[in-house]
C-alpha cells in the first residue's frame, strides 16, 4: 500500500469518543500518516453534555498553515468535520487550496446537525460560509438533516426515493460532485447510505440497530476515507465503512452508561483487514 499523508480538520473533544480521538486512530489505523488541525477545544462534544468548555482555535490556523507552507508540508488529502466558528471556514478553504498536493483529494462532512437540528453552537450565519466549503469539495458526507440545510429543502423524518433524489439533485445543481448521503432508510428494520456519483445514485442498506449512538457520523466519515485513500472506490469504502460503524455499533449495544459515542477501537482490527 502507498503511504499517503491526509490532514484532518475538527475538534478535539478531550471526553466523548468523537471528531479527533476519533479520527487520529481510525485514520492511522488504516494506514496513512495522519496530520491534524485541531478546529476547537472541548472538554467533552455538545451533545448530551451541560457546562461543557470551548476554545475556538480559529485564530491560530493562520501561523498554523503559514509555517506548514515554509516547511513545504504538502497532503495527498484533507478532511474536514465539526469546525470552531463561521469565520474558520475561510482559513480552511484557503489551507485545502494551498497546501493539497497535485491530485489530492477533498473530503468534508459538514459536521453540525442531526435529527432535524443544527448542534447547539451552530445558526445560519455558520451554515452560509460550510455550503462553500462543502461545494468547492471533492467528496461530501452529509446526513439528510445536513443536506436539508444545505439545499434549504424541507427536512422530512419519513420519505420515498424521490426525496432523496430530489436532495441529490439539489447538491448537485449548487455544484456537488460526490456525496455520500447517511442514514438512508426506506423501512424500519434497515438503513444505509445512499451514494452519488457521477450523475448515479447507489444504495447499500444494512440492518439498522435500535439504539441511537453519538459520534458514529465521525467513525463513518474516518473508516470511509481511510478506505478510500488506500485505493477502494467510493462505493466499496462507503459500504466498509457503513459495516464498520455497524460493528462500533453493536460492540457498545447494551451498555447504557455507553451512550456518549462507540467502543470503536476494540473492532480496529476489523476494519483493517477490511481495508487491507
Ligand atoms: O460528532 C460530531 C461532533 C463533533 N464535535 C463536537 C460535537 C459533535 C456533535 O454534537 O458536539 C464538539
Amino acid at each position: 500500500m502507498e503511504y499517503k499523508r491526509i490532514l484532518t480538520i475538527q475538534d478535539i473533544s478531550c471526553f466523548g469518543q468523537c471528531s479527533l480521538t476519533v479520527a487520529l486512530p481510525i485514520l492511522s489505523a488504516a494506514g496513512l500518516e495522519t496530520v491534524i488541525l485541531p478546529s476547537a477545544v472541548l472538554s467533552t462534544h455538545t451533545g448530551g453534555f451541560k457546562n461543557f468548555t470551548f476554545r475556538d482555535l480559529t485564530d491560530d490556523m493562520p501561523a498554523i498553515a503559514a509555517h506548514w507552507k515554509q516547511e513545504n508540508i504538502s497532503f495527498d488529502a484533507v478532511y474536514t468535520g465539526y469546525l470552531g466558528s463561521a469565520k474558520q471556514i475561510n482559513y480552511v478553504m484557503d489551507i485545502i487550496k494551498t497546501l493539497s498536493r497535485p491530485g489530492a483529494v477533498s473530503i468534508v462532512d459538514p459536521a453540525m446537525a442531526d435529527n432535524g437540528r443544527l448542534y447547539t453552537g451552530f445558526d445560519q450565519a455558520f451554515v452560509e460560509e460550510m455550503k462553500k466549503l462543502v461545494y468547492s469539495a471533492d467528496i461530501i458526507l452529509p446526513n439528510i438533516t445536513e443536506a436539508s440545510f444545505l439545499t434549504g429543502l424541507e427536512y422530512k423524518e419519513t420519505y420515498t426515493e424521490e426525496y432523496i433524489e430530489a436532495l441529490f439533485r439539489k447538491l448537485a445543481e449548487n455544484g456537488a460532485k460526490t456525496v455520500i448521503l447517511t442514514g438512508v432508510s426506506y423501512k424500519p428494520e434497515t438503513t444505509g447510505v445512499a451514494v452519488y456519483e457521477n450523475g448515479a445514485v447507489n444504495y447499500y442498506e444494512h440492518k439498522r440497530l435500535p439504539v441511537g449512538s453519538h459520534g458514529t457520523g465521525d467513525v463513518y466519515a474516518s473508516a470511509f476515507s481511510g478506505a478510500y485513500l488506500q485505493g477502494r472506490s467510493v462505493f466499496d469504502a462507503a459500504c466498509i465503512a457503513a459495516d464498520y460503524t455497524v460493528k462500533c455499533i453493536e460492540n457498545t449495544a447494551g451498555d447504557e452508561n455507553h451512550r456518549y459515542g462507540v467502543k470503536f477501537e476494540p473492532v480496529l482490527p476489523y476494519l483493517i483487514e477490511r481495508i487491507r
